[in-house]
């Protein structure tokens, strides 16, 4: 009758001691020690795995530039970045890790940006603290509570066309535990791109708000453009090898059903989480501002094709991808008919330039300048005032009957010169953005403004190099 109470307390104390234990070893490993500036990668590049057993302050440095890039062959598009690729730069850390961030816009930028990390807990996930104008470098510090495979975007208005611009990537919190050790990592990021042109118009293509609201795109694509990880720009691997790759879906709009043709994966952590992988997948989901990470072992040599198995956003829209396996002449069907040329995205590469980049002439004639001025427009203004001048409600006033422009030519001059900030009520609604101060020379200001005066039922004046010359301003210094 005695002998039990002996034998629960002496359980009791080992229980004790067992807690103890876990409490000291908890501690440890969340306590902060030591400083690192952490490694970036552009994509489809991944920053080493974690060894380390404890928490440290980690220090991000990120950089947004804007700056004109490929989007496909002969496409071309001004891309809004993290760090001068689509997508951002891959950021890497550990769960507990105190995260000094540190967000620079680049001084040559047009547009103020700011970062949403989905790691972090706090309103806005970084966004409020982190708004930034160009040339100017903003600080916050957050503290990485939950592991798993995040997404991170700029979420300065209007949101949908930072994010629509390439301004997305991914950072991954890796579990205390740390994760097993594979041969290959790699990073897959998705987007649409929404361009005034259709598909395949060549030269410089700008942002089309109105297709972006229809969610119709003009590319999906991996990594930033068609192409960016097919031919010479394929995924290596040998046979034998383990593969992970860390799968983010920037959006802004579209969902991938992301699938390897030819490949199971054999592990998926869906939405990013580092508990518990799935197991034998053939096409995981990845919603937009969402991403997985998968895990197979390359048993076949050949070439995988990555797509989203929404199949004409892979053959037709250049969501695309190769990852080559080499290894012993074991051929198999793949490695022998898939060619880069089949895979390339129809139509990409078909049309042929019927623009020259030579020089714009100078116009003649009011008649002339309204048609220069016309392509002026859509190249760099239509993007945001939209192809028929209405306008974005709430984002950007209306050219199409703006009183503004009743004002006289002389503001009008100064406002696209010089950009525009602040509060400004056209046609009795209020708008609170900013409008880059445009580099554009007297006779562009000339043709673009009388373009603008002469349609949609504007004054119909014509505004000439000489007045545009003695209206210039210096661009306007961007506030925070
Ligand atoms: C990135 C988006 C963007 C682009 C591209 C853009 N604008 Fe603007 N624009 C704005 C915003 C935002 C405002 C209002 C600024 C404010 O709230 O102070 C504005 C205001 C204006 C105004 C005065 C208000 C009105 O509606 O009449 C004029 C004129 C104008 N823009 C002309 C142009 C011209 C010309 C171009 C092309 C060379 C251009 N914009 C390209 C965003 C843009
Ligand atoms: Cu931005």
């Amino acid at each position: 009758m005695k002998k039990i109470p002996l034998l629960v307390l002496g359980a009791a104390l080992c229980m004790a001691n067992i807690a103890v234990a876990a409490t000291v070893t908890k501690s440890n490993s969340d306590k902060v020690i030591g400083q690192e500036t952490a490694v970036l990668t552009d994509a489809p590049a991944v920053p080493p795995r974690i060894t380390r057993k404890h928490a440290t302050k980690v220090i991000v440095n990120l950089e947004v530039k804007e700056l004109e890039g490929r989007l496909a062959d002969g496409v071309s598009y001004t891309f809004w970045t993290f760090g001068g690729k689509v997508p951002g730069k891959f950021i890497r850390i550990r769960e507990g890790d105190d995260v000094e961030f540190h967000l620079n816009n680049h001084p040559d930028n047009k547009m103020p940006h700011n970062i949403d990390l989905h790691a972090v807990t706090g309103p806005g996930g970084g966004a409020a603290a982190s708004l930034t104008a160009p040339g100017h470098s903003s600080v916050f510090s957050f503290k990485a509570l939950n592991p798993g495979l995040y997404v991170y975007h700029c979420a300065t208005a209007p949101v949908a066309m930072h994010v629509a611009n390439g301004m997305y990537g991914l950072i991954l919190v890796e579990p205390k535990a740390g994760m097993s050790k594979v041969d290959h990592e790699f990073y897959v990021m998705q987007g649409d791109f929404y361009t005034q042109g259709k598909n395949g118009e060549q030269g410089l293509q700008a942002f089309s708000m109105a297709k972006a609201i229809d969610e119709k795109p003009e590319y999906v694509v991996f990594n930033g453009a068609a192409g960016a990880l097919t031919g010479d720009n394929a995924l290596k691997a040998k046979k034998g090898d383990t593969v992970r790759l860390f799968v983010g879906v920037g959006g802004p709009n579209l969902t991938s059903s992301f699938h390897v043709i030819g490949e199971i994966f054999d592990k998926v952590n869906h939405e990013g989480n580092t508990a518990a992988p799935a197991k034998n997948i053939q096409t995981t989901m990845i919603p937009a501002g969402g991403a997985a990470y998968m895990e197979f072992k390359v048993n076949v040599p050949g070439t995988y094709i990555m797509v989203d198995h929404s199949l004409t956003r892979a053959f037709n829209k250049g969501a695309l991808g190769m990852l080559k396996v080499s290894g012993d002449e074991d051929k198999t069907i793949y490695s022998g008919k898939m060619t880069d040329e089949v895979y390339l995205p129809e139509g990409t590469s078909m049309r042929n330039a019927e623009r020259s980049q030579a020089q714009a002439p100078t116009a003649k004639t009011k008649a002339d300048r309204v048609k220069l001025g016309e392509a002026i427009y859509n190249n760099n203004c239509a993007a945001c005032h939209q192809t028929t001048g209405v306008g974005v409600p709430q984002a950007f006033p209306p050219l199409a009957k703006s009183d503004y422009l009743l004002n006289g030519k002389a503001p009008t001059i100064k406002a696209v010169t010089g950009g525009l900030q602040g509060k400004l009520v056209v046609n009795g609604n209020e708008y609170n953005g900013v409008m880059p101060a445009w580099t554009l020379s007297d006779e562009e200001v000339a043709n673009v403004l009388t373009y603008i005066y002469s349609s949609w039922g504007n004054s119909g004046d014509e505004v000439t190099p000489e007045e545009v010359k003695q209206h210039r301003v210096a661009p306007v210094k961007h506030v925070e």
